[in-house]
């Protein structure tokens, strides 16, 4: 039978391997790696450009209710318009239950709301706001055994927190039915304390956000997380993670035998707190939570994604316009920093910066960028072998990666909907010239070249 397509002379990189090899493809899947390819429909030629498996962002989020008068920047068809640019294949945002509502109607609202709207692939975590009897008993339950697995719970915000016999109990059902939790680390009651603190003390700008999350209270949060998830039996997810402290109350976790993912992101690799400082208030770009830290966590996290102590490259994407009442700029945020969305955008630029600043600069290999950017994200969210590796049977999602290609980032040359992005300025090299999902070209020469094909995906 003929091939639909074959990506020619690359150089193929898996989780474990980097080859040279052709890549035969029929039918949205890979069929042949290797050897000789008979009757291509079309050739794909790869030379001097590695062949990576397309990028699954597994913490972005899109369309989602931020509070009122607050409206996120993206939807669905920029979001992942944004990131298939940024050379992924799959995006997985999140499904938010706001407090009172079913869960089982908040899912219906977000599946409506991508409809033929999605550039890649989409899978959705359900966040549990408000874990009532009905939700825990029968609408998690079934949603998570119609494949969306993956809950995510909150220790800090208000409107959204869990207290730890919520935690506990949305962990046993998580338990139950093989779903993997993911927890937001940070104790609300020592935010709030300092941010009390810091209202009194006329302290109301950007900065001050960074100032009242310190260290401690993720750190503190990171291990109940650990402990609650010790008690119950589960395995779980530690998202977002932004220094030292953190990282070693995962790695004791693991001593005592918890099984853990640990993600971290670009911003804590990237961006310290004295962005926050920046003059004009454009410190509100930079605000996101946990806050970026300083350079010392910088190197922290560096040495995490290098040891293996984190298995996740995240972008936590999460875009507020700047110039906009309803986003960064609005009239309550402008006189304190409690009203500051949190979040900042990052789905573009999430592989490149790892690549350049990581693979280019010596500092991580091409399998463990392969590992955290997209083999690992399959494997914690039950998509592996489908999706995230180079492997005979697995959906044809490829990043063709020109390794040479010399970028500044701009916002202007970006995807997304908001109208900055934190890392204006900065050089990077190497750059997805051409994504293929399921086959199928949708980046090809710097333009989209399909029409919004991407679905939601279900997952064991
Ligand atoms: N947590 C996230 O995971 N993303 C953005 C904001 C936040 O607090
Ligand atoms: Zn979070
Ligand atoms: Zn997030």
């Amino acid at each position: 039978m003929p091939l639909d397509l074959v990506i020619a002379n690359g150089t193929v990189a898996t989780a474990s391997d980097v080859f040279e090899a052709d890549i035969g493809i029929r039918d949205g899947r890979i069929v042949q790696i290797g050897g000789e390819m008979k009757d291509a429909a079309r050739v794909i030629d790869a030379t001097g450009r590695y062949v990576l498996p397309g990028g699954i962002d597994s913490h972005v989020h899109i369309a989602q209710p931020s509070g009122p008068g607050i409206e996120m920047a993206d939807g669905f068809d920029s979001a992942t318009r944004s990131a298939a640019f940024g050379g992924n294949t799959m995006v997985m945002p999140f499904c938010l239950q706001e407090r009172g509502q079913s869960l089982a109607a908040a899912f219906r609202d977000y599946i409506a709301q991508s409809e033929g709207q999605a550039h890649v692939d989409l899978g959705f975590h359900l966040i549990v706001t408000d874990p009532t009897p009905a939700v825990l008993g029968q609408e998690l339950p079934a949603l998570i055994e119609e494949g969306h697995s993956s809950v995510k719970v909150f220790m800090t915000y208000e409107a959204l927190r869990l207290d730890d016999a919520g935690i506990l109990a949305t962990m046993d059902v998580a338990r139950r039915h093989d779903a993997r939790v993911m927890v937001h680390c940070e104790n609300e009651d020592v935010i709030a304390f300092l941010a009390q603190r810091a209202v009194e003390a006329g302290e109301l700008g950007p900065r001050s956000h960074a100032a009242t999350r310190p260290v401690a209270a993720e750190r503190e949060a990171t291990h109940r997380a650990l402990t609650l998830a010790e008690v119950v039996d589960v395995p779980i997810v530690i998202v977002h993670v932004s220094n030292g402290a953190a990282m070693d109350e995962i790695a004791r976790a693991r001593m005592r035998g918890v099984t853990i993912t640990a993600e971290t992101c670009p911003q804590y690799l990237m961006l310290t707190e004295d962005d926050l400082s920046r003059e004009n208030w454009e410190g509100a770009k930079f605000v996101c939570s946990p806050p970026p830290r300083d350079r010392r966590e910088q190197e922290n996290c560096w040495r995490g994604l290098q040891n293996g102590l984190f298995d996740l490259f995240s972008s936590d994407h999460c875009p507020f316009r700047y110039e906009d009442e309803k986003g960064k700029r609005n009239a309550e945020g402008l006189r304190n920093f409690r009203h500051i969305p949190n979040g900042i955008p990052g789905v573009e630029t999430r592989l490149p910066i790892l690549f350049s600043e990581g693979v280019m600069k010596g500092r991580i290999d091409l399998p463990r960028f392969v590992a955290l950017t997209a083999t690992n994200h399959a494997k914690t969210y039950g998509l592996y072998p489908r999706k995230g590796t180079i492997a005979v049977g697995c959906d044809a999602d490829i990043a063709i990666w020109d390794p040479q290609a010399r970028r500044t980032i701009r916002h202007a040359d970006l995807h997304d909907a908001a109208d900055y992005t934190p890392y204006e300025g900065l050089e990077v090299q190497g750059w997805p010239e051409t994504v293929l999902l399921r086959g199928r070209p949708v980046i090809e020469g710097g333009k989209m070249v399909a029409e919004a094909r991407g679905e939601v995906v279900r997952r064991r």
